[in-house]
């Protein structure tokens, strides 16, 4: 129990959680109410008539292994659970309250600053405008850095399962809100997606003067040449960070890459164990923190992940990895130290 206050006292630097993410069944279910729809999942035609109920739903995306679900209807996966909850989110109100929910949940066990991925196309794909997704963002942002303490910016996802065209003319779009846009990356489903499709994306990026990052699924085929080409090409000569990658940990030459360039990597603990054996998790997070690369503890989606946010997973991994104080300084700083903050704010941090 201490440990756990202890965890939730320490300053915090969150670098990789989905926005829409975070979107807890309460929420959804007043946005739902707010908005006047009635809830449910289109594959399987069912409706959920009660918080209760939607609650009981996040549980049908729990995709653990040998995980017995009652009935096939109960049963779907992290991206229908994921992208359904997209569709409470229509106006400016909606993304403020989405954030300011988010604000508010990690506030709370003190992160101060954080910078947090959305999805833009998942939103203008249902006709919501840029000025009510950004607006929302933006108001929220500059309420959190004022009444809370908490400095955020955001990082512009793609969905790496929709065309590069898509991903080029979101980007256009973006362009008016550069302001409180730091970086990009890509998400969503990562089977036959290498980062490369996306390569004049990130070149156009980077000119422009955002930072990089990309998803490297820990369960994707082919995961350690989409690796290879994050940090050797993507960009014109490699991304800022890297999103998970834990699969890094099998290839010497990757480790090796990654530890030159001193590319940082967000790992989320409870987004890996969720579906994949301890065994195999723990000793590449512990592998990674070993070689001295930057590894920094994150969340991803707390709201779909059993309500696990950032403090949680950092105690899992004290725990698991055997990390002692010392470690969890270390993983505090790369925090701080892989972050897109000015040198003020990070200063301000340590
Ligand atoms: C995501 Cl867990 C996960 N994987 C890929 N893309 C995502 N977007 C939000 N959560
Ligand atoms: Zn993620």
């Amino acid at each position: 129990a201490d440990e756990n206050a202890f965890m939730r006292a320490l300053p915090k630097v969150e670098l990789h959680v989905h926005l829409e993410g975070t979107l807890t069944p309460e929420l959804r279910w007043k946005l739902a109410q707010r908005n006047g729809m009635t809830l449910g999942l289109e594959r399987t035609g069912v409706t959920y008539t009660s918080l209760e109920q939607l609650k009981a739903s996040y549980a049908g995306a729990q995709i653990r292994p040998g995980h017995e679900f009652d009935n096939e209807e109960e049963k779907f996966t992290f991206f229908e659970a994921y992208y359904g909850g997209f569709e409470v989110l229509k106006t400016k109100q909606d993304f403020y309250d989405l954030a300011m929910n988010y604000f508010n949940r990690v506030a709370a066990i003190n992160v101060r600053y954080c910078e947090v991925f959305f999805d833009p196309q998942g939103h203008t794909n249902r006709g919501v405008s840029w000025d009510a997704m950004m607006g929302g963002l933006r108001d929220a942002q500059a309420v959190a850095g004022r009444d809370l303490n908490l400095y955020c910016q955001w990082i512009m996802c793609f969905m790496r399962d929709l065309s590069p065209e898509s991903a080029m003319e979101h980007y256009e779009a973006s362009l008016p809100y550069h302001d409180i846009i730091i970086g990009i990356g890509l998400d969503s489903d990562e089977h036959l997606r290498p980062p490369a499709l996306f390569a004049d994306l990130y070149k156009r990026a980077r000119q422009d003067g955002l930072f990089l990052t990309c998803h490297c699924d820990v369960a994707t085929d082919n995961t350690h040449e989409h690796i290879r080409q994050v940090v050797l090409d993507i960009g014109g000569n490699g991304v800022d960070r890297i999103d998970h990658g834990l699969n890094a940990t099998e290839k010497p030459e990757l480790m090796e890459l990654i530890q030159d360039r001193g590319i940082g990597m967000t790992v989320c603990p409870w987004s890996y164990l969720r579906h994949q054996p301890v065994d195999e998790v723990i000793p590449r997070i512990r592998a990674l923190h070993d070689a001295g690369i930057k590894i920094a503890v994150a969340s991803d989606d707390p709201a779909y992940m059993e309500d696990v946010w950032v403090a949680h997973n950092l105690l899992l991994v004290k725990k698991m990895c055997e990390f002692d104080d010392r470690d969890m300084v270390t993983l505090a700083r790369n925090a701080i130290d892989m972050s897109w903050g000015k040198e003020e704010v990070k200063t301000r941090l340590l």
